[in-house]
């Protein structure tokens, strides 16, 4: 079975950004692959975390992949800190990564916009972590959102480099990266992507939001002023409306565009609401148990940490060995 790798930030709230852009795909890639699923605390404290908060965004993030419907049986999931393997790799990266490569990153750009002068060195080195985490797995393939695609990028181009030098070491890692959810957009700015560390609260839906709020941030996301259903760039909220009905229900955007002809904004934001309420309801419910039984969520990751462990120090080895380390 070939390998993939994937993971999510506990750095807030989940949104359906992370849920149709990652964890939806990695429900269909289950069967076919051996899945490592992270929970990336280390990439969470580039930016400021509240300690308390923190700890229990980890584990709600846990119970959310459980709920969504990845069987912690057949798949390794598991929090990244708790595999040191991952920062020691990421430091033999550092040494092997240009300046000029990380300081290219759109990420990197829009968040040091942000932050200013106060930007961490980790945000900066933010996507060599991230070529550690794949390439200690031997991963074939990456699920992400479109956004990481730059990201995944310098994962194979770093691999190269090591083998280059080295012999044969990294295994080339493949983006995948599905069409209707690849960029869920922002719904009061539907240029930028949904984002939840974002400021505007109406700006995303998270994957833990009640009806009635779903609801509201729906019927109050920005559309345009045509005021016919189309699937264009000059109709970025309707766009991304359509993509969200899409997600959900698997049909071509084609077709959704034709069921909604001679029907307004007002109609498609209901449906919208309607298939988000009944998609995320089961999930919410099952979070809350999980959220209720700690202990069966610690043997989880701990089962998790073991299996990932066992599955990563060869590479560690290997490339230590490599490099002249006794
Ligand atoms: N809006 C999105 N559309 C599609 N996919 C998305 N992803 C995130 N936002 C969208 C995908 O979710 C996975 C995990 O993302 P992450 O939380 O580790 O990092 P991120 O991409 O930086 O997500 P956020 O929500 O924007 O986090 P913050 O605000 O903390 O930086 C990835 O596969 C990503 O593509």
């Amino acid at each position: 079975m070939k390998n993939i790798f994937s993971g999510i930030q506990p750095s807030g709230d989940l949104t359906i950004g992370n849920y149709f852009g990652a964890i939806k795909n990695w429900i269909k890639l289950q069967s076919e692959y051996n899945c490592f699923f992270c929970i990336v605390d280390l990439h969470a404290i580039t930016v400021r975390q509240e300690p308390k908060r923190l700890r229990e965004k980890i584990l709600e993030t846990l119970a959310i992949y459980i709920a969504s419907g990845i069987d912690p049986n057949k798949n390794t999931l598991f929090i990244q800190s708790h595999v040191p393997f991952h920062s020691e790799l990421s430091w033999i990266l550092n040494c092997f990564t240009y300046m000029g490569e990380t300081s290219r990153m759109t990420q990197y750009k829009e968040k040091s916009l942000k932050s200013g002068e106060s930007i961490s060195v980790g945000l900066f080195t933010y996507p060599i972590l991230m070529a550690a985490d794949i390439l200690l797995y031997n991963t074939d393939l990456v699920p992400v959102g479109s956004d990481q695609k730059q990201h995944l990028e310098l994962a194979r181009d770093l691999a190269e480099r090591f083998n280059n030098i080295y012999s044969d070491t990294f295994k080339i890692p493949d983006p995948y990266i599905s069409s209707t959810s690849s960029r869920i957009m922002n719904l009061q700015s539907p240029d930028k992507k949904m984002s939840k560390s974002d400021e505007n609260e109406n700006s995303y839906i998270k994957i833990l939001d009640d009806e009635n709020i779903i609801r509201k941030k729906i019927s109050r996301s920005v559309t345009d002023s045509i005021g016919s259903i189309n699937y264009s760039d000059d109709q970025l909220g309707i766009k991304n409306l359509i993509n969200i009905f899409s997600s959900i229900t698997g049909e071509d955007t084609y077709d959704i565009v034709a069921r909604f002809k001679n029907k307004g904004y007002g109609d498609l934001k209901n449906e919208v609401s309607n298939l988000l309420i009944d998609e995320l309801s089961t999930i919410q419910k099952r979070v809350k148990e999980l959220m209720d039984n700690k202990d069966y969520l610690e043997k989880i990751y701990k089962d998790g940490a073991e299996k990932a462990i066992e599955a990563s120090y060869r590479m560690l080895r290997k490339v230590k060995k490599k490099i002249g380390f006794i």
